[in-house]
């Protein structure tokens, strides 16, 4: 990665940033660029295997930019500096790069270890879409198209276990089977996606603990990664918190004793949503909250299983069953949620 020759991009002089790795995404490379051992900027190499259309992203951003200020709302979000010319990503020797402030003074965590954190965030994503009432989602592109369409999913699901590899499909059996016997949440899904009591909104996409900044005494500042920010449903934001905020442990976690759901954190995580989301959801939207936590950690689920039934061509992984593993502790987060949630 030659920072030097891409940020000349940027800037008409040396910035002098030295360049390390930095977080643990599955789908782009992040680094972090310091000066002096001060951060200073992330540079990003965006995934265009997965976001093929990375123009898609810039022109949300601008959308959703100028409908705040327009409406003169306050709302804080790090954007991507411009580049010399004017374009909120770079696309230099086939890469897609982008470079975005580092926020003084803040933090990002990685796991959520008290109710008041997942509360937090979840008052974060809620304020974001909240910000947006009133803007037609259909003014933004799909960055990924059927990103969290379940349907899309579950049809991707079935091609792989056509095409794909036959030892690894008769040696998830069992995972696939359960699958199969939880079709209902499918259904469930196309009936919710279909009706008009469900709205599209300026919906996140990844709301994991760490694209939260929080302050230093831990208050939450602002979402962060944008790149799947499009129109979609509450259940995907909210059952994203559900999934990642309520086990202790992550879904690289091999010992399932350690993934279990904690009944505080959903309770939090309802409450921060809501403290800025409840004007704005129907009866149904509010009924179908904790439908959103099995929702989400049933695609996820299926999701691992399909890219390691494809030999993991999709999530980057550091070992041969990492993605049949994620598959396990998914289900088993699904099992658990399915007896503390009802
Ligand atoms: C991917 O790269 P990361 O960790 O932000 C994925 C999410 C999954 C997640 C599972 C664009 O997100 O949908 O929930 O992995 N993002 C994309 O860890 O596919
Ligand atoms: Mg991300």
């Amino acid at each position: 990665m030659d920072h030097k020759l891409i940020l000349g991009h940027y800037f008409s002089e040396d910035a002098q940033l030295d360049i390390e790795l930095f977080g643990n995404g599955l789908i782009h490379k992040t680094y972090l660029l310091s000066k002096n051992n001060l951060p200073h900027y992330i540079l990003q190499q965006v995934n265009t295997a997965v976001f093929k259309q990375p123009d898609a992203i810039s022109n949300n951003l601008e959308k959703l930019e100028f409908f705040l200020r327009e409406k003169n709302i306050p709302l804080f979000f790090p954007l991507p500096l411009k580049t010399l010319t004017g374009e909120y990503h770079l696309s230099m020797n086939e890469m897609v790069l982008r470079l975005t402030a580092f926020e003084p003074d803040s933090h990002s965590i990685d796991s959520c270890n008290n109710p008041n954190q997942a509360y937090s965030a979840a008052f974060q994503f809620g304020k974001f879409t909240a910000a947006f009432d009133g803007l037609d989602t259909k003014q933004l592109q799909p960055t990924i198209p059927d990103f969290h369409n379940l349907t899309y999913r579950w049809k991707q699901f079935n091609d792989a276990l056509e095409n794909g590899d036959k030892s690894r499909i008769q040696f998830a059996d069992k995972q696939i089977k359960y699958l199969f016997e939880n079709k209902n949440i499918v259904d469930r899904y196309e009936y919710i996606s279909s009706s008009p009591l469900f709205s599209q909104r300026v919906t996140h996409h990844d709301t994991k603990i760490n694209n939260v900044l929080f302050d230093e005494k831990g208050d939450g500042l602002c979402v962060i990664d944008l790149d799947t920010v499009m129109s979609g449903l509450s259940i995907s934001d909210l059952g994203d918190m559900f999934r990642t905020y309520l086990s202790p442990a992550t879904e690289e976690e091999l010992d399932l004793e350690k993934v279990f759901v904690r009944k505080a954190y959903f309770t939090a995580i309802v409450e921060g949503y809501l403290e800025k989301m409840a004007g704005q959801l129907s009866v149904d939207e509010r009924d179908a909250i904790p439908f959103a936590g099995e929702f989400l950690i049933y695609m996820q689920a299926l999701r691992f299983l399909t890219d390691f039934i494809n030999n993991d061509v999709y999530y980057g992984i550091s070992y041969e069953l990492n993605n049949y593993n994620r598959t396990v502790n998914q289900l088993h987060l699904l099992n658990s949620y399915r007896k503390t949630i009802d």
